[in-house]
């Protein structure tokens, strides 16, 4: 059986091109999978499960199609859809992970991350990062109206892009330490993750021997996946046609 990986489709409404080849990805590729794990940014925003716009009903119910078709689903959350709640789970069909998980792939471990949370040099971003990730402040979130949020997300969002465009290339990256750290202490040699953008695999040195980081890309122009099956693992990628 196959199981798929896919991270940072940051789909929206302003991108007909990516939702439609995500449905089709969905359709066509994912269609017969044993498993698809998204692991986190399939939304470029995510306000609360109680979002009323059609990208959010389109994707749910695309989702929920698969599901039903007996292909397990598991979502992870992203740095822009954190949100994502047990609401959306259930229409979905699809489980909840946690931000480090691991899973049992063809008999072996490997852990699964979003991603952000391995860029320790970005400091700005992780304080910014412990602070809405809070419960209590999630549940603040989850409570407004949905008007005040939609005006949160946006400011959040244009704040993020101002301090990106002047950090260096380097801070956006993984900090290597961190990745060697975490799979030492999950005893894991293959970790996938998204997030950075920068589809790659890499080699990493473990205190008992030798691992694999696989990175996810982002979609547009190309989608990205990880394809595994018997064992192996496949980075594959193809056009998006606008
Ligand atoms: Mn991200």
């Amino acid at each position: 059986m196959t199981t798929l990986f896919i991270a940072d489709l940051h789909l929206s409404p302003g991108r007909p091109e990516v939702t439609e080849a995500f449905i089709a990805f969905l359709q066509q590729r994912a269609a017969g999978a044993g498993a698809l794990y998204i692991l986190g940014d399939l939304f470029e925003a995510w306000i609360g499960d109680d979002d009323p716009s059609a990208l959010a009903s389109r994707v749910t119910a695309a989702l929920r199609e698969l599901t039903e078709a007996g292909t397990q689903l598991a979502f992870q959350h992203g740095n822009r859809d954190f949100l994502v709640g047990k609401r959306f789970a259930e229409a979905t069909g699809a489980t909840l992970l946690g931000d480090e998980a691991v899973v049992q792939l063809d008999g072996r471990p490997v852990l699964l991350m979003h991603g952000d949370s391995l860029c320790l040099d970005d400091v700005a971003y992780q304080r910014f990062r412990r602070k809405v990730r809070n419960p209590a402040i999630k549940w603040l979130l989850a409570h407004l109206p949905l008007s005040k949020r939609l005006q949160i997300a946006a400011r959040w969002r244009a704040g993020s892009k101002a301090a990106n465009r002047n950090k260096p290339e380097s801070i956006m990256d993984v900090t290597p330490q961190e990745v060697v750290r975490l799979m030492d202490r999950y005893r894991v040699q293959t970790l996938i993750h998204g997030h950075t953008h920068r589809p790659a695999t890499h080699r990493v040195k473990l205190s008992a021997g030798a691992g694999e980081r696989w990175v996810l890309g982002d979609w547009g122009p190309e989608a990205w996946a990880i394809v595994a099956s018997q064992g192996k693992l496949d980075l594959q990628h193809w056009p998006i046609h606008s």
